[in-house]
């Protein structure tokens, strides 16, 4: 949902409060954090809609991570005609994407299954590269409220879907934080959702920016000399699925090898991208395009 822009857009305070967990390299590296951390982030994230967790990617892992994603995306990250100089695409799932310990990672998971349960799915993983002279993005929610005009309704339920935006490089006020407006996610509409001013929470690569979908944020301005390429897991309740702003392309894009190679306990969360009812449509296809008495004839034949 877009907004349309006021005056207070320009007035950010980057020394506010910032609604941050970090996690300690022991805690990174064994996937097992400590239970309080886990709630403390969930907890921000209800109160605030928006924790940064800090040092949960790492570097190696990132690293991997880095040099498939550049090499296999390398078209997209040379350069770019679109006029907000934001192109958007689906990150396939294969290679380091492909891996429990990144689409289920150890320290980010718990905080989805405590907000969204246990059965939640991956409704989005992609990519938006902000190339060097980028304006500020326009001030949008990531969720399309469930019922009625705006978020009157939707302020008073708990989340339902949920943001994981991972920077590749260091987002700061150079290369552009994601702004957020602290709290709107629990704000009814437009006018009280951007009554305070936004801040700039910088995440550094290896840190990660979680955001409740109903949360009203935009992408910073790039006025640095440098690619700032952000990869996104959106995750959803189970009985959830939002298709905007992915009308022409794939919000996951998995095949069947890929899908074949994902372990049982994850499967639910891309069981979604496969058509359960494909041999039926195939077999009335068939049924259609062959009279029954052809049919019966095959059968006899056999
Ligand atoms: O670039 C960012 O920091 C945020 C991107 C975003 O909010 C979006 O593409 O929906």
């Amino acid at each position: 949902m877009e907004f349309k822009v006021g005056k207070m857009e320009l007035n950010c305070k980057n020394d506010a409060f910032i609604s941050s967990v970090t996690f300690s390299d022991a805690e990174r590296d064994s996937g097992r954090p400590n239970e309080d951390n886990i709630l403390k982030t969930a907890e921000l994230l209800g109160e605030h809609g928006f924790v940064r967790m800090v040092n949960v990617f790492n570097p190696k892992m990132l690293s991997n991570l880095d040099s498939h994603y550049r090499n296999r995306y390398s078209s997209y990250l040379h350069n770019t005609n679109r006029p907000n100089r934001r192109p958007l695409f689906t990150v396939d799932v294969e290679g380091p994407f492909n891996d429990s310990e990144f689409f289920a990672h150890p320290l980010i998971i718990p905080v989805i299954k405590k907000m969204l349960g246990d059965n939640s799915i991956l409704a989005a993983l992609s990519s938006v590269v902000s190339f060097p002279g980028a304006p500020d993005q326009y001030i949008h929610r990531d969720a399309k409220q469930l019922f009625g005009k705006d978020y009157s309704v939707d302020k008073d339920i708990p989340a339902y879907s949920i943001t994981v935006l991972i920077p590749l490089v260091d987002c700061n006020l150079q290369t552009g934080c994601t702004k957020v407006w602290p709290g709107s996610h629990l704000c009814g509409c437009e006018e009280d959702a951007l009554k305070e001013p936004p801040i700039d929470p910088e995440v550094q690569r290896g840190s990660i920016l979680m955001t409740d979908g109903r949360l009203v944020h935009r992408g910073g301005a790039n006025v640095s000399e440098l690619l700032r390429p952000l990869v996104y897991m959106t995750y959803h309740c189970h009985w959830y699925r939002d298709f905007g702003g992915y009308e022409d392309r794939p919000p996951v894009n998995i095949t069947t090898k890929e899908f074949k190679k994902i372990p049982d306990n994850y499967k639910h969360m891309f069981s979604w991208t496969r058509d359960p009812y494909r041999m039926i449509r195939f077999k009335n296809l068939l049924r259609r395009a062959i009279p029954g008495s052809a049919i019966k004839l095959m059968r006899s034949l056999k």
